[in-house]
């Protein structure tokens, strides 16, 4: 459908993004926790240890789920509405490991995925996406208040999405001050609208979504906060006789290390504010 070398692009620099989430310096945690000593800290052994454990090839390919971007009325491809929420639940990254917490994107939370689904929308034709925040009042990994944060008063784990590559209007961009909380409970200083408009006019090819929200960026991406968003054009994709729908795979590469006991690990050295910075 598209050139791989877009996607190699696009999963290169989400590489990178996940490499500077797992090696970020994490200082204490959310207001909640701030009371809390910080944890001790894990060394390498063990995430070596479970690394090693963990045999290769033993589960099959994970296929999310597609949602397609665009309806059909009368033979004639429409735009639609689409509303994708983000919610806490329980994943299982391989046969040799327990469910663990996860956050991640779906339309509901039974079907929500790691990664998120994959969106396909069609070139040229709009698709609006509210994106909803159905996440708990306390996150699953910790923060670090000592880089600009979004701190909500009242709880609960900040959120905005950016759809990565993509041209679009500023309101529509996710940037990392409009952040909202669940139930747009508490929003951020440049939060305008709920419902992002993608005009999807640029060329065809492959795309991710994936949190945004300032200073939480790496944590909420470690936590799952991520998915593939794809662009088709029939015009490009049709004589070049590529695979289309089933047969269309997107490969997501996300890396990431596990506690011993299976949750997903988060390097929280420095969790003192006193000593770090
Ligand atoms: C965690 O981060 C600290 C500071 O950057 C680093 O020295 C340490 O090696 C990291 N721990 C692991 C297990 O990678
Ligand atoms: C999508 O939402 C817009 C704005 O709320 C509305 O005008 C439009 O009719 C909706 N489209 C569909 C297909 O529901
Ligand atoms: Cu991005």
């Amino acid at each position: 459908m598209s050139s791989m070398v877009q996607i190699m692009g696009n999963h290169a620099w989400m590489l990178r993004r996940v490499a500077a989430a797992l090696v970020a310096v994490v200082v204490a945690g959310v207001v909640a926790v701030s009371a809390q000593a910080p944890p001790p800290p894990v060394t390498s052994a063990p995430l070596q240890q479970v690394a090693g454990s963990l045999q290769m090839y033993v589960d099959p390919l994970p296929q999310m789920a597609k949602i397609r971007g665009y309806g059909f009325q009368q033979g004639r491809v429409v735009p639609v509405n689409l509303t994708i929420g983000m919610f806490q639940k329980k994943w299982k990254f391989h046969r040799d490991l327990p469910e663990t917490p996860v956050f991640v994107y779906g339309q509901c939370a039974d079907s929500a995925t790691f990664p998120g689904p994959t969106i396909v929308a069609r070139h040229d034709v709009p698709l609006a996406v509210t994106w909803e925040n159905h996440l708990p009042d306390r996150h699953i990994l910790l923060w670090d208040p000592t880089v600009p944060t979004a701190i909500p008063r009242n709880g609960g784990v900040p959120t905005v999405v950016h759809l990565h590559g993509s041209a679009h209007p500023p309101q529509a961009d996710g940037s990392a001050f409009a952040w909202f909380t669940a139930g747009f409970r508490e929003t951020g200083p440049a939060w305008t609208q709920a419902t992002y408009r993608y005009p999807n006019v640029q060329p065809p090819g492959n795309l991710w979504y994936h949190d945004h929200a300032l200073g939480l960026t790496c944590a909420n991406l470690l936590a799952g906060l991520l998915g593939a968003y794809v662009i088709e054009k029939p015009e490009v994709d049709v004589p070049m006789d590529l695979p289309c729908d089933d047969d269309d795979l997107h490969l997501v590469i996300a890396d990431r290390s596990f506690n011993i006991d299976g949750s997903l690990y988060m390097n929280s050295t420095g969790v003192a504010p006193s000593v770090h910075p």
